[in-house]
């Protein structure tokens, strides 16, 4: 229940902050883009973690407001970043649902002036459970508008392949328990493998999260995976020092 009240004043407060995971292009190592992530330093508790407080927003309805807040602040950070480079926002399925969504994508982009192509919303499976009409008008709107979609997590939730057809996702994430169990796991190989034949075969983009060794690194090279995020590459970064380091190039 503290935890509830505290969350509620933190995001009228705005005491959250946003650290920015750089992505890489594995053939030639250049970067991408980056994927915001929040992070919230509790006077008291210290640093609580996204999976315990997003889920208490989103019971609270706060997950609105607060993910109004990461897309203003995302994009406008990200304006500050080579032309070419994404940012890729983590949206609540509930967000999602909503309804609200269109608008605060839309205030975010004109506040900050950024390429909707820049601008990248991760969903995960879970927000094709119970799909309804209104989802498929809200990615009607928000693909006009010029934003993309990666499809978060893959391989963890329901793994239903239809939705990868009816709606306009670009990009498939493979979840980084798969990468972890590289290289010499059959199971998690014989996914990952799949998985990229799967988004070879839609025309899709795909990246590997939680790239921790070289190893991991050159399995997923030879296994045609275009793009990898993990500490192999770069721990999520400060505002300041992600500009740095996109701007570097490599
Ligand atoms: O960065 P970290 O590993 O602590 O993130 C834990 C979880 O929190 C991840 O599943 C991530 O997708 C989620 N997360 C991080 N930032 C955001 C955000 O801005 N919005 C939402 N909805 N989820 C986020
Ligand atoms: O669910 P989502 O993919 O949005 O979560 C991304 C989370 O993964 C972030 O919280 C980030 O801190 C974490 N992460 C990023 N790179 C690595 C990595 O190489 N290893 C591990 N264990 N976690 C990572
Ligand atoms: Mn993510
Ligand atoms: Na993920």
């Amino acid at each position: 229940l503290a935890l509830e009240r505290d969350l509620v004043e933190a995001v009228e407060a705005e005491t959250f902050e946003l650290v920015y995971q750089p992505q890489a292009r594995l053939s030639d190592g250049t970067w991408t883009g980056a994927e915001a992530l929040l992070r919230w330093h509790h006077p008291e508790r210290g640093f609580v973690s996204p999976a315990e407080f997003i889920p208490v927003a989103e019971e609270m309805g706060v997950i609105h407001e607060l993910g109004a807040w990461v897309l203003r602040t995302a994009c406008r950070d990200a304006q500050a970043w080579p032309a070419s480079a994404k940012v890729a926002v983590n949206v609540s399925p509930i967000q999602l649902v909503a309804g609200d969504l269109v608008a605060a994508v839309r205030a975010a982009l004109e506040g900050s002036g950024l390429d909707p192509r820049r601008l990248e919303l991760e969903i995960t499976e879970s927000a094709f459970v119970g799909e309804d009409k209104r989802l498929a008008g809200t990615f009607s709107e928000l693909l006009a508008m010029g934003v993309t979609f990666a499809l978060d997590d893959f391989g963890t939730g329901y793994s239903s392949l239809g939705y990868l057809h009816r709606f306009p996702i670009s990009k498939i994430k493979i979840d980084r328990s798969f990468v972890a169990d590289l290289p010499g796991s059959r199971p998690s190989e014989a996914v990952l493998r799949s998985v990229v034949a799967l988004a070879d075969g839609l025309g899709l983009r795909v990246i590997a999260e939680g790239v921790e060794t070289l190893a991991q690194a050159e399995w997923l090279r030879d296994m045609g995976c275009e793009e990898v995020q993990g500490y192999l590459y770069s721990r999520p970064l400060d505002r300041l020092r992600a500009v740095q380091t996109l701007s570097a190039g490599s």
